[in-house]
């Protein structure tokens, strides 16, 4: 880690566990409990159910804007300021890294706060943050103020394209880098799922952070078992140390 000159860190749902965000793999609650997430996230359950989905993100962002950046955030905005280069990949939605102070981040599946038209594309500022003490409801999404179109939330869905300049980044990345950290993901969408893989292949070593036993692909590939708040601090402090 020391001789490391560039660093990639790829986080997960797990890095933004211990601020209070359910993982994926957390069984959704209340309205949306019997989806699974992966049949809620897509164009064909807005379309089918605009007021379920729209609810169901807009709960999402609201939890987020209440809750804060935990160690694990810190921890890698800090590491970012003592390394020779660090590029951060997330597939969270959320916006904890920035607020942790990490200057650039990688968003492969978009962000809950950049809403936008279905139709047109036009961008919407967030509408006011729902009152989460009324519960969980089905909320009706605006409608653009330009073609009428339906805004939805500036997420990926499951079969819909990634961004392509964020992914050709986080891909020569992980190609060119030396030291590759996996933060909180259980690798099982793709393409993100391949970063920590293709890192692997060129060369880099690649850490795996996560309180499950992962699945190690490579002799390359380690793993620190345990809750990223806990360790990734006690790592940075380590690499950071005389
Ligand atoms: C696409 C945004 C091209 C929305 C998300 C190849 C093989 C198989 C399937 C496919 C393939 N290629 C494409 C597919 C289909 C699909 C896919 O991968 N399906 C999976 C389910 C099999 N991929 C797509 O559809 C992608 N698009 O391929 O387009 C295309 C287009 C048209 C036609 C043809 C091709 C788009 C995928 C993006 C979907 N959007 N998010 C939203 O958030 O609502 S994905 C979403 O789920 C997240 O962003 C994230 O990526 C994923 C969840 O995974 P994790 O983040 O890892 O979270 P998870 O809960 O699973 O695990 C948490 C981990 O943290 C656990 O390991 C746990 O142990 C650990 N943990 C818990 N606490 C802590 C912790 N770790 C550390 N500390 C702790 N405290
Ligand atoms: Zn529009």
């Amino acid at each position: 880690m020391r001789s490391a000159q560039h660093w990639v860190v790829f986080t997960g749902a797990g890095v933004s566990a211990e601020s209070g965000i359910p993982t994926f793999r957390d069984a959704l609650t209340g309205l949306w409990s019997n989806f699974d997430p992966e049949d809620l996230a897509t164009t064909e359950a807005f379309l089918r159910d605009p007021d379920l989905v729209w609810g169901w993100y807009e709960w999402r962002r609201a939890k987020v804007l209440k809750v804060a950046p935990n160690p694990a955030h810190q921890a890698i905005a800090e590491l970012a300021r003592h390394v020779p280069r660090l590029t951060l990949i997330t597939q969270n939605v959320d916006d904890l890294h920035e607020r942790a102070g990490s200057p650039s981040v990688l968003h492969l599946h978009g962000s809950l706060h950049h809403p936008r038209c279905m139709r047109c594309a036009k961008a919407l500022d967030p509408p006011q943050p729902l009152d989460t003490s009324q519960g969980e409801q089905l909320l009706a999404p605006p409608v653009c103020v330009d073609c009428g179109g339906l805004i939805r939330p500036g997420v990926v869905w499951f079969g819909e394209m990634l961004p392509e300049q964020a992914l050709t980044q986080a891909f020569e990345a992980a190609a060119q880098c030396d030291l590759l950290l996996s933060v909180g993901t259980s690798g099982v969408v793709y393409p993100a799922a391949q970063i920590p893989q293709l890192a692997a292949r060129s060369g880099a070593w690649v850490i795996h952070i996560n309180p499950q036993n992962l699945a190690l692909g490579s002799e390359r590939e380690f793993q620190l078992t345990g809750a990223a708040g806990a360790l990734l601090p006690l790592l940075v402090q380590q690499v950071l140390a005389d």
